[in-house]
C-alpha cells in the first residue's frame, strides 16, 4: 500500500487497484476561443494545473497505474444535448456553433480534444461524457469495476464543476478519491478553494485532498525510477 499525506487524513491505496482519472483537459476549456471562454471565463487560470497534472500522469504511467481520460462534449447532430444546457447562460456562442477551434464542445472537433501535454496514449480509455459527471451516461463505472479499481487519483478541470461532480458520483459508487489540489483548476480562485474544502470536510465526506508533490513523494517510495523520470520531464 502507498500512503499519501492528505487531508482530512492519510490516503492509503493499492496501485494495482487504482486509476488516475484525468478530467476534461480539453482545448475547449483550457484555451481561448473555446466553450469555456464562450461562457465568459478567463481560460488562463486553468493552465496552472497542466504542469503538475503532466508530472502525475507520467509518473503513474511509468509506475503501471491505470489511466482513464474524460472529455465533455456532444454528438455532431447535438441529439444528446439537452435544450437546457444549450440555452443556459444566454451565451454569445452556443454549443455546436463554429469557433476558431471548430464547433464548440462537439466530438471530433479540434477544440473538443485533449491538450498535447496530457494526451492519452494506447491503453488509456477516453470516456466521452455529455454532462459534467464522469459517470452520468457513460461506461466509466464498468471500465473501473472491470479492473477491480477501488481508488481514484483525480486531476482535471474545472475543480468545482466537472471534477467535483465526478468525485461526488464516484463517492456514491464506492470509490475512494484523492484530488490533487494543484493539478485541478478553476476559472475562479475562490471556487477552487471552497470546492476542495467541501470534498475533504466532515472527515472526507466526498474524498481526500492532497497535492502533486505529496503524491509523487509517496509514489517514489515504491517506484523511485518512475517518479524520477516524471520529475525530469520524461
Ligand atoms: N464551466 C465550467 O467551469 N466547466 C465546465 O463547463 N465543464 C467542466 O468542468 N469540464
Amino acid at each position: 500500500m502507498i500512503r499519501v499525506q492528505a487531508e482530512p487524513y492519510e490516503f492509503e491505496f493499492d496501485p494495482a487497484r487504482t486509476a488516475l482519472v484525468m478530467i476534461d483537459f480539453q482545448r475547449d476549456f483550457v484555451y481561448p476561443g473555446g466553450f469555456g471562454e464562450s461562457l465568459g471565463n478567463d481560460t488562463s487560470y486553468l493552465l496552472k494545473a497542466l504542469p503538475p497534472a503532466e508530472r502525475v500522469l507520467k509518473a503513474c504511467r511509468a509506475a503501471g497505474i491505470f489511466v482513464v481520460h474524460t472529455r465533455e462534449g456532444h454528438r455532431g447532430d447535438l441529439s444528446d444535448l439537452p435544450v437546457t444546457k444549450y440555452e443556459r447562460g444566454k451565451p454569445s456562442l452556443h454549443i455546436g456553433d463554429p469557433g476558431p477551434m471548430g464547433r464548440l464542445l462537439v466530438r471530433g472537433e479540434y477544440g473538443h480534444d485533449i491538450v498535447e501535454e496530457v494526451y492519452p496514449i494506447d491503453g488509456e480509455p477516453v470516456v466521452d461524457k455529455p454532462g459534467k459527471g464522469a459517470f452520468y451516461a457513460t461506461d466509466m463505472d464498468t471500465i473501473l469495476k472491470t479492473r477491480g479499481i477501488r481508488w481514484l487519483i483525480v486531476c482535471g478541470v474545472t475543480t468545482e464543476v466537472c471534477v467535483q461532480t465526478s468525485v461526488r458520483e464516484a463517492n456514491d459508487r464506492g470509490y475512494d478519491a484523492l484530488v490533487l489540489s494543484d493539478a485541478v483548476g478553476s476559472y475562479f480562485p475562490e471556487f477552487q478553494r471552497v470546492a476542495l474544502e467541501m470534498i475533504k470536510a466532515q472527515g472526507g465526506i466526498f474524498g481526500w485532498v492532497s497535492d502533486s508533490e505529496s503524491f509523487l513523494s509517496a509514489l517514489q517510495v515504491s517506484h523511485p525510477d518512475a517518479v524520477a523520470a516524471a520529475r525530469a520531464g520524461g
